[in-house]
């Protein structure tokens, strides 16, 4: 019998869609199949914006997602660039997870492409499953899908990422020495750019050797949350619940920009006024929070969120503004900013 206090061991699935715009536009044009297909701002490689994606043939010609759109056209000329069509996106991800819902209602919403699923609970096997989710969306969508399984989210979406397209990856605790430490450390989430050249600099370019820095080191170079995030996840350690949709209680508040926002400044107040107001919305119901998640939707429609769950309960709007921006610092904002949003979840009722 497993000891009371030990929790027991998760089962969470990442499910990342394969060149997923790009497979959109192929989806619905079969004759673009074969061809390289790149995506991005009005889909004129001789004005100015940046590739959303780039289908695997475009790839191997080295276009990437952010890769300015002249560059992708003297890359691949012969291209087929596409201009975004995010509605058609929003419909065929909106499809592919509602696929999902017949596996388990434990799903967490991570961005156009990409979810979490907590399986924890289910009797069947991780590829019996991964097999029933593939079949369903490809029946819905007609697209293909990578999936990876490990005990927590930051090991199963690194998992999703090692056998693209239409992968399955399944990371043991076992597996953690040989291949998760051979990795580049940027492929932790939450090191971004900046945190990755800080690495450089002191000697650091795997998850290895991150993983051979003392915590005091880490505490010192990157303060007490992300250094202690940084230690646990070089361990493949993350605790972090699913944050789900149907989530009885929570509450968020968003904004759009009118025009696209780069001034760290305007997106700093933008987030404290957000939290202030979610901050009231508490009051108003009696409640305190646990859990705050920042969204940030760039003006490519790429859309990250950030999580930050606290020791205690609280409705301070001190000590949540703390957490926001604790959950901003971990999002490189290297684009325009398009949306901001701030939720509370994981909500208990006050007392009194
Ligand atoms: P990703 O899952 O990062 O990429 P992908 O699905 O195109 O390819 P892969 O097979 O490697 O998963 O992103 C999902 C979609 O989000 C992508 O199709 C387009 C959009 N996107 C942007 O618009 N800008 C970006 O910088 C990135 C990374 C993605
Ligand atoms: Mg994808």
């Amino acid at each position: 019998m497993m000891p009371a206090n030990k929790p027991a061991k998760r089962r969470i699935i990442h499910i990342d869609m394969d060149a997923f715009f790009a497979a959109v536009e192929e989806q619905r044009k079969p004759e673009l199949r074969g061809s390289p297909v790149v995506i991005g701002g009005r889909g004129d490689p001789t004005k100015r914006g940046v590739v959303s994606t780039a289908n695997y043939e475009a790839r191997k010609f080295g276009i990437h997602s952010a890769m300015p759109m002249m560059i992708a056209y003297k890359l691949c000329p012969q291209a087929v660039f596409l201009p975004v069509d995010y509605e058609a996106y929003v419909t065929a991800s909106r499809q592919f997870k509602s696929t999902l819902l017949s596996i388990t209602p434990i799903i967490e919403d991570i961005g156009i492409d990409e979810v979490y699923l907590d399986i924890s609970e289910l009797a069947d096997t991780s590829e019996n499953i991964i097999a029933r989710i593939k079949a369903g969306i490809k029946e819905k969508t007609g697209l293909t899908c990578s999936a990876g399984v490990a005990a927590n989210k930051l090991l199963a979406k690194i998992a999703s990422d090692m056998q693209k397209p239409d992968g399955l990856t399944i990371l043991n605790e076992e597996d953690i020495e040989s291949r998760l430490w051979p990795l580049p450390a940027r492929k932790l989430y939450g090191i971004g750019p900046k945190t990755e050249s800080y690495l450089k600099n002191i000697g650091i370019e795997t998850i290895g050797q991150l993983a051979c820095l003392t915590l005091e080191k880490l505490l010192e170079y990157f303060g007490h949350s992300y250094g202690q995030y940084l230690y646990d996840s070089a361990r493949g350690i993350n605790e972090s619940p699913l944050i789900t949709h149907w989530e009885a209680k929570s509450v968020s508040r968003e904004t759009t920009f009118q025009k696209d926002v780069k001034d760290w400044q305007v997106i700093a107040r933008t987030l404290a006024a957000l939290t202030k107001e979610v901050v009231n919305d508490l009051h108003d119901g009696g409640h305190r929070t646990k859990t705050i998640t920042v969204k940030i939707r760039f003006s490519d429609f790429q859309t990250l969120t950030r999580a930050k769950t606290i020791d205690d309960y609280t409705d301070s709007e001190e000590y949540l503004r703390k957490a926001a921006f604790a959950c901003l610092k971990r999002i490189d904002l290297n684009k325009r900013v398009r949306l901001i949003g701030v939720r509370a979840s994981n909500l208990e009722k006050s007392i009194g």
